[in-house]
């Protein structure tokens, strides 16, 4: 009688490990494909607008502002409009400077805005006046990155002048205050001091924390090294 032997505890063990360990190199080298993709469309997505936002320079004159009520004065609304919160005011006045109709407008791409996956509210907060004459949802919408969280849109004369008040509402309901010094610190190129021309807009990142356009930031400018 032949003895049939069985795997020993050990040998199990070993092939166990071994599965484990292709499993986590398998996992790892998907994951670098997904989140260079997901790179890459919140790199496009930052081209487009910055286009968009070259076209609105062209006819008025100067960049978006990065809030609702520095749009109204620029629209010269005979209603001042605020906005209705302080939070994503950046990239929610961005948004609606691209969408208003005035001086040959809207600008902002179709794609873009059309898309609900980047087209979110995630504040649900709304316009009560409109003097910049667009067409639709009275929304204060936000363009998001593929990660979901909000794109930050910065002027840069009200970033030298201090003005900006910038916090972002995640699509989890929290909300990251940024902070004014740091991103006049971060902003600025570690060598020539200079900052980006007109305007910053970055993305969180994968890791959906803001590191002011350094990490794994999704910037519009080329990224400094660290
Ligand atoms: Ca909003
Ligand atoms: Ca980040």
């Amino acid at each position: 009688m032949v003895a049939r032997r069985g795997f020993t505890l050990i040998e199990l063990m070993i092939v166990i490990a071994i599965i484990v360990v292709i499993a986590g190199v398998l996992v790892a080298s998907f994951g670098g494909v997904f989140s260079r993709r997901d790179d890459a469309v919140a790199k496009t997505t930052i081209e487009t607008l910055s286009s968009n936002i070259q076209s609105f320079q062209g006819r008025w004159h100067a960049y978006p502002p990065g809030s609702v009520e520095a749009l109204s004065v620029m629209a010269r609304s005979a209603i001042p409009v605020t906005d209705p919160n302080e939070v994503n005011c950046g990239i929610e006045a961005l948004v609606l400077a691209l969408r208003s109709r005035k001086n040959g407008g809207a600008y902002l791409s179709a794609d873009l805005f059309a898309n609900d996956e980047y087209r979110k509210n995630t504040d649900a907060d709304t316009l009560m006046d409109d003097p910049f004459d667009i067409d639709g949802s009275r929304d204060l919408f936000e363009i998001v990155d593929p990660w979901g969280t909000p794109y930050v849109y910065v002027n840069m004369n009200e970033l030298r002048n201090g003005k900006v008040k910038q916090s972002i509402q995640l699509e989890d309901g929290t909300v990251v205050e940024l902070n004014l010094t740091e991103m006049q610190e971060k902003l600025k190129h570690p060598t020539t001091g200079q900052y980006p021309t007109g305007y910053a807009i970055w993305s969180f990142g994968a890791d959906k924390k803001n590191d002011y356009g350094r990490g794994d930031d999704v910037t519009s400018w080329p990224k400094y090294s660290d």
